[in-house]
């Protein structure tokens, strides 16, 4: 069958980054038939100011800048210009200025490279510069006066910043609903497994939890780290999570914050401007700095049969915070969360975080999008393998997963998204060698056995 404007498309995890982009970009080309499918809708039909609503957008702040290679250092330009002037995105996008620095050898010699490329091609040189030591890190950070920043060297990017998650997926939500698109969250929006005809193998539709069955001419599983306990990807995604903490300003502290460049050290973590964020909790407003630390990442691995496995095989699978308000996170995280506040906001590392919790991400080995049909079941599309890097192409990646569906995507886009079971790290460490701990084996942090 092929695609038209009157096709009908489902998108399973349609409130995320890469399903609510893909939507948008199929009603931005006129298509006309779509049905999004998820477990939780968007930001606003809650209440509260959730972490994780099962999407990793489903979040306070993500970092917005220019900072990539493989398809989404090509769409940079687009990314960027739609966080700029798209009324979509433009104003949930904060222009602050990031500075991305590390302080061992090794590292900044890689920062080294990374700008030397960056500075020679696409990205206007005038927007980056190196900043080789404290007094010129401080000219851009001024709050980093008494931060400890022995040996840090790195790239400043005037054009890059934050962008306000929640909100901006919020907006793609409202956008969406302008154009029609039919939305079913809830229990009613849970994926159970495709609905694939018999005699084709091909993908006709979804069955959700409750046994409905939803037809389709083509689907899409934009199910982020959720994905490889859905359909069996043969290994190439590997789902781990990384852990987010929150400390809470009064309104003078916020004020002295406000406007902060977005500080990444990749040895440390990053941090975030304060936000004012209405119900922080059920009632409360308040200024929230949001603070990561940077480490290879935890997976959880737990024995399960995702569609396409004949038997129970060894997955990664993500546990959600908003199904599991009270899990805490590991000990060890939250020493590195504390170092985090020692070295970038020395002035609160005496300050309790008022939540921390765990996001998930998908990896691939290579780090490149999965974003192909199915081998087995044509109809049945991919669009997930984030790899931790995907937040910032919100307004963009649902253009490269239409030009897929359409067969307009390059070959060589094509055969780097291309379905690769075996390809690159086995072990799905995908970041250097350093294989991921297994959260079954973290002590000190909170979890019921209620699953
Ligand atoms: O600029 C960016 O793409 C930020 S990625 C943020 C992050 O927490 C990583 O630092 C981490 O290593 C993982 O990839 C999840 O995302």
């Amino acid at each position: 069958t092929p695609l038209t404007h009157d096709s009908a498309i489902i998108i399973v995890g349609g409130a995320g980054t890469i399903g609510s982009s893909t939507a948008l970009h199929l009603c931005r080309r006129g298509y006309k038939d779509i049905t999004l499918l998820d477990i939780y809708g968007f930001p606003s039909d809650y209440s509260t100011y959730g972490p994780s609503q099962s999407a990793g957008a489903s979040d306070i702040n993500k970092i917005i800048g220019t900072s990539n290679s493989g398809t989404r250092g090509e769409i940079s330009e687009m990314t960027m210009d739609m966080w700029r002037n798209d009324p979509v995105f433009k104003n949930y996008y904060h222009e602050v200025g990031e500075l991305s620095a590390a302080s061992q050898p090794e590292h900044i010699a890689d920062l080294r490279k990374s700008y030397e490329a960056k500075s020679s091609n696409r990205i206007k040189s005038k927007d980056l510069r190196w900043l080789g030591n404290r007094q010129e890190i401080l000219a851009h950070c001024p709050h980093l006066a008494n931060g400890l920043l022995d040996g840090w060297q790195g790239i400043w990017n005037e054009k890059a910043g934050w962008g306000a998650a929640n909100d901006a997926v919020d907006s793609v939500g409202r956008e969406l609903r302008k154009f029609g698109v039919k939305m079913v969250f809830g229990q009613a929006g849970m994926f159970d497994r495709p609905l694939i005809d018999e005699a084709t193998t091909r993908c006709i539709g979804v069955i959700t939890k409750d046994g409905r069955k939803h037809h389709a001419d083509r689907v899409v599983m934009a199910t982020g780290a959720w994905s490889p306990g859905l359909i069996d990807l043969a290994g190439q995604c590997v789902s781990k999570c990384w852990i987010v903490a929150h400390l809470e300003l009064s309104e003078e502290e916020a004020r002295r914050y406000k406007s902060i460049p977005v500080v990444y050290n990749e040895e440390v973590g990053f941090c975030f401007e304060p936000r004012f964020i209405r119900n922080h909790e059920p009632g409360k407003d308040r200024w929230i700095i949001k603070l990561c630390d940077e480490f290879p990442g935890y997976t959880r691995f737990m024995e399960t049969t995702p569609f396409g496995a004949e038997e129970p095989i060894e997955v990664s699978v993500p546990r959600s915070h908003s199904a599991h308000p009270t899990d805490t996170v590991p000990e060890e995280g939250r020493r590195r969360l504390r170092r985090v506040v020692e070295v970038m906001l020395p002035e609160f590392k005496e300050r309790e975080f008022v939540k921390s919790y765990m996001c998930w991400c998908t990896d691939t080995a290579d780090a490149e999008w999965l974003f192909c049909q199915h081998p087995s079941y044509p109809g049945l599309y991919l669009a997930t393998g984030d790899s931790g890097h995907s937040f910032v192409t919100l307004p963009s990646a649902g253009s490269q997963v239409v030009d897929l569906l359409e067969g307009k995507a390059s070959a060589e886009r094509m055969r780097r998204w291309a379905w690769r079971p075996g390809q690159g790290d086995s072990e799905g460490t995908g970041r250097g060698g350093i294989a991921p701990k297994d959260l079954n084996d973290l002590d000190g942090w909170a979890h019921g056995d209620d699953e």
